[in-house]
C-alpha cells in the first residue's frame, strides 16, 4: 500500500480562471491535495526521474516552453498569471513564433489553464510522483499504488496543455513502464472529462489501449473528442475505446461502461492498468453533472481492484474540496486492498 505525495507540487497556484465569461477563482487548487492527504496516512515523497520519462511523451519545444513561459510573460510586463488569448486553427504551419502571447497560443487549446509562477515546478513534482509510483511497483515494494498529483495531466496532449493539465502523468507513467517491459500496458481514465491528452499520445500506437469513461462531449468539455466514434488510427486502430454517458449518470448507468472497459482491457491482454481518476464524478462536484455518492466510489475501486491487475493510479479531477478528501480514500482504500 503506496501513496506518493510531493508537497512541491503545491507551489503551482493560479489566482483564477476563465469560467462560462467570467473569471473566476482557481477550481484547482493546491487545497485539493492538501485535502486528499489529509484523508490518507503517511505518505512517500517523489524521487527525481530526470526529464527523459517526460520526453518520452511531450517535445522538447513544449517541455522548453513551459519552463520558461511565465518569466517570459514577466519580461513582457505583464503581471500575474500567463494565459493565451489567440490560437492558431487554420493553416497551421511551423513558423518560428517568439511572442509569448503566441507562443501561449500554439502551446495550448483553452483559456482556462494559465501558467503561473510555479506552475513548472509544480507540475515537474507531479508527473515525478506519478513516476515514483510506478518505481514503487517495479521494485515490488507494492502492486498497487496511489500517485496523489497535482497539477492533474490527462488533458495535456505531446506539445499542448488545456483543461487544468500541463504534462500527462499517466501518458508518462503507462510509456515508462512499457519502457521498463512492465506492458502490455491499458490505461483506464475514468474522470468525468474525457482524456483528450492521453488519446491523442497515443491514437496511432497499437502497442498501448487507452479507453475512457466520460460525460459525453456533445454536452460536456472537452467537446471536439471523446465520441464514441473515436476508435484510434493507422497502426492504433482499435485500440482507442470510448465510453460516453450522459449527465446525471449514477453507479447504476456506469456499471455497464466499467463492464464493457474491463472487458476490451483483459481481451487485449494487459498486464499493467495505469488508472486516471477523477473524484469529479461525484454529485456534489461544483463542474460536473454525475451523481456518484461516496459509496460509488468504492464499488468503482473494488470492481477495478478485481481484476487482479498491478494497478496505478494517478489522480486527475475533482473540484468539491470539502468531500475531496473522503471521497478519495473511499476508492483508495480498494484499490489498495
Ligand atoms: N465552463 C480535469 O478534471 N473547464 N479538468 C471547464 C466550464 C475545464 C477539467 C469550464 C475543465 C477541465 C482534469
Ligand atoms: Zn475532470
Amino acid at each position: 500500500m503506496t501513496i506518493v505525495f510531493d508537497p512541491r507540487q503545491l507551489v503551482h497556484a493560479p489566482a483564477r480562471e476563465l469560467h462560462n465569461g467570467d473569471w473566476t477563482a482557481y477550481n484547482e487548487c493546491p487545497a485539493r491535495a492538501e485535502a486528499i492527504r489529509a484523508a490518507f496516512g503517511p505518505t512517500v515523497a517523489a524521487s527525481d526521474f530526470g526529464i527523459a520519462p517526460l520526453e518520452r511523451v511531450h517535445d522538447a519545444d513544449y517541455l522548453a516552453f513551459l519552463q520558461v513561459a511565465h518569466r517570459d510573460w514577466i519580461a513582457a510586463e505583464r503581471s500575474g498569471d500567463a494565459i493565451g488569448y489567440t490560437w492558431p486553427i487554420v493553416r497551421r504551419r511551423t513558423l518560428d513564433l517568439t511572442r509569448i502571447d503566441a507562443r501561449l497560443g500554439r502551446y495550448s487549446y483553452d483559456a482556462a489553464t494559465p501558467i503561473a509562477a510555479g506552475t513548472w515546478e509544480g507540475a515537474y513534482w507531479s508527473a515525478q510522483t506519478a513516476l515514483t509510483a510506478l518505481d514503487q511497483l517495479a521494485a515490488g515494494a507494492t502492486r498497487r499504488a496511489f500517485a496523489l498529483c497535482r497539477p492533474p495531466g490527462h488533458h495535456a496532449g505531446r506539445d499542448y496543455l488545456g483543461g487544468y493539465c500541463y504534462l500527462n502523468n499517466a501518458a508518462i507513467v503507462a510509456a515508462e513502464a512499457r519502457q521498463r517491459g512492465l506492458g502490455p500496458v491499458a490505461i483506464l481514465d475514468v474522470d468525468y472529462h474525457h482524456g483528450n491528452g492521453t488519446q491523442d499520445i497515443f491514437y496511432d500506437d497499437g502497442e498501448m489501449l487507452f479507453v475512457s469513461i466520460h460525460a459525453d462531449p456533445a454536452t460536456d468539455y472537452p467537446f471536439y473528442w471523446g465520441h464514441a466514434d473515436e476508435t484510434g488510427d493507422g497502426a492504433g486502430r482499435g485500440t482507442t475505446r470510448n465510453l460516453p454517458l450522459p449527465r446525471g449518470t449514477g453507479w447504476t448507468a456506469y456499471e455497464p461502461a466499467l463492464e464493457a472497459a474491463l472487458e476490451a482491457i483483459a481481451a487485449y491482454g494487459a498486464r499493467l492498468l495505469v488508472l486516471s481518476f477523477g473524484a469529479d464524478l461525484y454529485a456534489g462536484d461544483p463542474i460536473s453533472h454525475f451523481a456518484f455518492a461516496r459509496e460509488d466510489f468504492a464499488k468503482l475501486g473494488a470492481r477495478i481492484a478485481a481484476t487482479g491487475l498491478p494497478i496505478v493510479t494517478v489522480m486527475e479531477g475533482g473540484y468539491a474540496t470539502a468531500e475531496l478528501g473522503q471521497n478519495v480514500a473511499a476508492i483508495a482504500a480498494e484499490l489498495l486492498r
